[in-house]
């Protein structure tokens, strides 16, 4: 069984928060198991400061999400990026999962975060 996830990506408001490391890939766990990673990326100038970038994702159900990781592909010339926040939306339920993390993701701090639903 699939799901579809409207994934809503919030990008920080400070020096040097956006990249063009693209894709940005997410793995989210539920009780049912993980995803596995999905690249996120659009035709857009994603991931850039105070931005927040929306997508839609369908992948394996796994059941009510509440963990995911996050991992950037560290590509271009300014790979760094500060997530603010990632939102999972299910329009079938209604259901909003909140995953903060108000951190940099980069080559010098962590290529991949796991971040606890709120
Ligand atoms: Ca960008
Ligand atoms: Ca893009």
């Amino acid at each position: 069984m699939s799901k579809t996830w409207k994934v809503t990506v919030y990008t920080g408001d400070r020096d040097n928060a956006g990249t063009d490391a693209v894709p940005i890939f997410i793995n989210v766990f539920g009780k049912k198991g993980s995803t596995g990673e999905v690249g996120l990326d659009s035709i857009e100038d994603n991931f850039e400061r105070n931005k927040v970038d929306r997508f839609e994702v369908s992948v394996k159900d796994v059941g009510q999400p509440h963990r995911l990781t996050v991992r950037t592909s560290n590509t271009g010339t300014s790979p760094n990026w500060f997530l603010n926040k990632i939102k999972l939306f299910d329009a079938s339920t209604g259901e909003m999962y909140k995953f903060p993390c108000y951190d940099w993701l980069s080559e010098d701090t962590e290529q991949m975060r796991s971040l606890s639903c709120e």
